[in-house]
């Protein structure tokens, strides 16, 4: 079975001087006009996590389970895994509240997916459909499969200083340990302090009516521009998300936990399902201001220190071109 191996395919950018090289296997079929479209083929697709197989779930948390066996491709001392929230951490103000949050983490989950290929993973990234869950959401069963709420967790306030205690102690991520904790080094077990977003005046500010279909379908179908539909969907879905949850998805380090990828993959289906509800023109929609609050363009190059190639916006407009190749079911 054929699936698409996006780090063979950075790595080919990486290492030639003209990106519109075409791949090998097309050899001279293709011509000039279509390289960019031709490279994708067979859009690998991405599945709800609960729509995916038993064995195929099991086969996921193996390979996560293997990235912390995996060295560094950065240079720390730490696994493969931790230069996920290591990176994400140290670039947290670039990526974060700017316009190039949705590109960014498009390209940081395809990194994610193409290591979990290689260590035995060998299905599409999945995602988590949390407005299933909105209301519910310590009982979802994506949640519950990877292992639930912490010890003795529950709402908590993100400001406050986390003793990070309430580590999760069920399911097959029982005993994680992490090393990074916000910008620190701070070696603690895999929290989670879960909230469903609908009791007290404090726990409804990252409430379930963020997440909920009613407000997606408001976001999706009424926001007419790039910068107002990513800012919609940083600031309420997405945030919400991490605060309900809690625990290690509160600070710039949460891809400590791996309902990161999963929470990301979904915020991704958004956008592609935004782009694809106003037609082409939309894959070339970009736009709002950078950290330094000058506009973002789609010739800005995205950083990730070294764990794939850093590449210009416009390559990841589109999940089907030379560098991406997938879609959502
Ligand atoms: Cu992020």
């Amino acid at each position: 079975m054929h699936f698409a191996t996006p780090i063979l395919a950075l790595a080919s950018l990486a290492s030639t001087a003209n990106a519109a090289v075409v791949p090998a296997h097309l050899g001279s079929l293709a011509s000039k006009d279509n390289q960019a479209q031709s490279a994708c083929t067979s859009p690998a697709k991405r599945q709800e996590w609960r729509s995916l197989s038993s064995e195929t779930r099991a086969e996921y948390m193996g390979a996560v389970k293997c990235l912390f066996t995996k060295p560094s491709r950065i240079g720390l001392k730490t696994s493969l895994y931790e230069d996920f929230p290591y990176i994400h951490s140290k670039l947290n103000t670039e990526i974060h509240f700017v316009a190039q949050f949705l590109p960014w983490h498009r390209l940081f989950l395809n990194m994610y997916e193409a290591a979990l290929h290689e260590c035995g993973y060998a299905s599409p990234m999945p995602y988590w459909d949390w407005t299933q869950d909105a209301g519910a959401l310590p009982a979802s069963a994506v949640v519950q499969e990877f292992g639930g709420n912490g010890a003795g967790g529950g709402w908590s306030s993100p400001a406050r200083p986390n003793p990070l205690t309430s580590c999760v102690t069920a399911g097959p991520l029982a005993g994680t340990t992490l090393t990074y904790y916000a910008g620190a080094e701070r070696a603690h077990c895999l929290n989670r302090q879960l909230n469903n977003g609908t009791g007290g005046a404090k726990e409804a500010l990252w409430g379930a009516a963020d997440y909920a279909p009613a407000n997606i379908a408001r976001i999706v179908d009424g926001s007419p521009d790039f910068a107002t539909f990513a800012d919609r969907l940083e600031n309420g879905p997405h945030g919400a998300i991490h605060n309900a949850v809690g625990g290690d998805l509160v600070p710039s380090s949460s891809p400590n936990d791996p309902l990161f990828m999963l929470h990301h993959a979904q915020v991704d289906r958004l956008w592609a399902r935004w782009q694809q509800a106003g037609g082409a023109a939309r894959d070339a929609d970009f736009g709002g201001k950078r950290l330094d609050k000058s506009p973002a363009t789609l010739q800005d190059v995205l950083p990730y220190m070294g764990l794939g190639p850093d590449m210009a916006i416009d390559k990841v407009m589109t999940t089907q071109n030379d560098v991406l190749c997938y879609t959502y079911v």
